[in-house]
């Protein structure tokens, strides 16, 4: 099989600096002339990104089922992957993306106590190993999070859960990277920018 390009992913909490790690990763890139996407989920392509404004809004009067939240997540991910995750690997471009599998496991299963059974099951039919070569984990307590997301204006469905969501989404992913070390890299986003941006400089050179 053809050799693919590199698989990054950024993951963690609301606010803990994902957006602002994925510019500053688009500048390195450049800089050192890699071909590279940037993209993002849920969405990442017209039709997900459609579905995305489904599982975010906060003025819907009905309530979005956690199945369907889901399920929807997984939808997002099946289009992302055929229509612009593989093809760019294909093409030996590096993939940067802001949240991928890794989310659904903490929001799904840490937040929403969803059965990590019914998760894997989707994992491995949606996905289906197509796993990224390293993952950015930013970590850092919901309150710090969520204090510094609040500066961007008005809050989506799912930043509206209380402090112990996120509580239970940090520890799930926290627990993902203590199961697959090779892939994760944690890095402390409670840290001032420049020193994380290092760390982050520290996982590109791998
Ligand atoms: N979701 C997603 C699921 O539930 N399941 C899934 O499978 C998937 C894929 C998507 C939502 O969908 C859920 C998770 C999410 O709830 P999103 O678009 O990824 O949402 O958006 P958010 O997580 O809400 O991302 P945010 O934009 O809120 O946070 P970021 O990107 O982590 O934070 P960022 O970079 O915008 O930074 C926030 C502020 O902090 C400052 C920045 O300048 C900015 O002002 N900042 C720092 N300040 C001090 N020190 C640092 N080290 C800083 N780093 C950044």
């Amino acid at each position: 099989m053809k050799k693919l390009g590199i698989f990054l992913s950024i993951e963690g909490i609301e606010g803990v600096g994902k957006t602002t790690a994925v510019r500053f990763i688009e500048q390195y890139l450049k800089q050192k002339e890699i071909d590279f996407i940037l993209t993002r989920e849920p969405g990442g392509t017209e039709i997900a990104e459609q579905i995305r404004h489904i599982l975010l809004n906060p003025n819907s009067e009905e309530i979005l089922a956690t199945n369907t939240e889901l399920l929807l997540m997984f939808a997002c991910r099946a289009q992302h992957i055929q229509q612009v995750i593989l093809p760019a690997l294909q093409e030996q471009k590096w993939v940067v993306c802001d949240r991928y599998i890794d989310a659904s496991y903490a929001y799904q299963g840490g937040g929403r106590n969803i059965s990590l059974a019914h998760i894997k099951m989707l994992d491995d039919w949606i996905v289906n190993e197509l796993l990224p070569d390293k993952t950015i984990l930013l970590d850092a307590p919901p309150e710090v999070g969520l204090a510094r997301a609040k500066h961007r204006g008005p809050q989506d469905r799912i930043e509206q859960e209380a402090v112990d969501f996120f509580d239970r989404v940090r520890r799930a992913y926290l627990l993902r990277a203590e199961e697959d070390p090779k892939r994760f890299r944690v890095i402390d986003a409670t840290k001032d920018l420049e020193t994380v941006q290092d760390e982050i400089i520290r996982v590109l050179n791998e």
